[in-house]
């Protein structure tokens, strides 16, 4: 029997991968992969609330699975999966959404954010997310999801409906735990600090991917906005710079005070030179790892079928369950 906790995560096909998703998410599974038992799942469900071209969805698909094994998450050790082989999700999904409210999907954040932006058109898939984020978690007895801050109201959301469905109907689901990193929780748009760097900005000096190459990556650290301060300063005053060393931090391991230490008396453009390098060197394997995989489509096939199967297993016996609390008649089989 495996005794280690359960990890789940995923991440949406929507787009390329920023550094934002790289050091919110993905580098903190990879420190957790030895501890726990982790299910990382692409969740290309979640990707459609937004509508998607069909090929475009398969092809950021399969990058995304190769993204995951780059950037060092073993797939011997792990499960990979895809969201829509696993059809439990669907089914508990509706389950649940039977037992949220809808006060309560209306306070979601990210709702209001993304139908903001596309007011004419918002899919009820939008505003029922969380309730198909809440059903992957608890397929799998999860004890902790590592995610950025900006999926904090999403899990809180998981636990309430988690709790409010053992209480109805008897112990069910383990209640989950976030898991937030410290620093690199919330990496912020290079061009209006204030808010959350997205791989959905239409502005695409705001961020930089995890496959960009070392000539985009200096243009748009260059570009990165600054302060008048002019003084390699961690602090509210210039969210611009605070923004620039948390990512500096987060790639080098250095802290914040040892790099105030370090440009103390020196203005923005060595720093700006010296940031530029430690992303450039802290992605290059990933994107060497990258292009090797993606020649490799059979590799990748064979990862996420065997995923499938091992994913499968585990949320059909959740699924059983809870069919069974709710009052449907066992199927039966002859
Ligand atoms: P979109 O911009 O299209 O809304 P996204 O990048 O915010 O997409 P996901 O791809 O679903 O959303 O995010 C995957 C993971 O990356 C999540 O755990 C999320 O919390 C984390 N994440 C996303 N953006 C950031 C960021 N700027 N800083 C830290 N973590 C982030
Ligand atoms: N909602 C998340 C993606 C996501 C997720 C999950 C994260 C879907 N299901 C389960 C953790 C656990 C997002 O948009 N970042």
């Amino acid at each position: 029997m495996d005794e280690r906790k359960i990890i789940f995560s995923g991440i949406q096909p929507s787009g390329e991968m920023t550094i934002g998703n790289y050091l919110g998410a993905m580098r903190n599974w990879v420190k957790l992969q030895e501890e726990y038992n982790a299910y990382y799942c692409i969740v290309d469900m979640h990707a459609i609330t937004v509508p998607k071209e069909p090929a475009y969805l398969r092809k950021k698909s399969i990058e995304l699975l190769a993204t995951y094994l780059a950037c060092g998450i073993d797939p011997e050790i792990n499960t990979l999966f895809i969201q829509s082989h696993v059809s439990a999700h669907a089914e508990l999904a509706w389950v649940l959404s039977c037992m949220a409210y809808m006060g309560e999907l209306n306070r979601m954040t990210q709702f209001k954010d993304k139908s903001k932006k596309n007011e004419t058109s918002i899919s009820s898939g939008l505003f029922t997310y969380p309730v198909l984020m809440a059903a992957d978690i608890l397929l799998y007895q999860t004890d902790l999801v590592p995610v950025g801050d900006d999926q904090k109201q999403h899990l809180e959301l998981a636990r309430d409906i988690a709790s409010r469905f053992n209480n109805k109907y008897s112990e069910t689901f383990k209640v989950p735990d976030p898991y937030i990193p410290k620093v690199g929780a919330r990496i912020m748009s290079l061009q209006e600090p204030g808010s959350k760097m997205s791989k959905s900005d239409e502005n695409e000096n705001s961020y930089i991917l995890m496959l960009d190459k070392p000539d985009v990556i200096k243009r748009k650290i260059k570009r990165a906005v600054t302060d008048s301060l002019g003084t390699v300063k961690y602090s509210d005053e210039q969210l611009g710079i605070k923004n620039l060393m948390t990512i500096y931090s987060s790639f080098s391991g250095e802290n914040i005070e040892s790099i105030e230490q370090k440009y103390e008396g020196s203005g923005y453009g060595q720093f700006k030179n010296d940031l530029t390098e430690v992303i450039v060197e802290g992605l290059r394997p990933i994107r060497e790892k990258f292009d090797n995989l993606m020649k490799n489509k059979d590799y990748l096939e064979n990862i996420y079928m065997l995923g499938a199967n091992k994913a499968e297993a585990v949320a059909r016996k959740t699924l059983r369950k809870v069919y069974k609390k709710v009052g449907f008649i066992p199927r039966k089989f002859k």
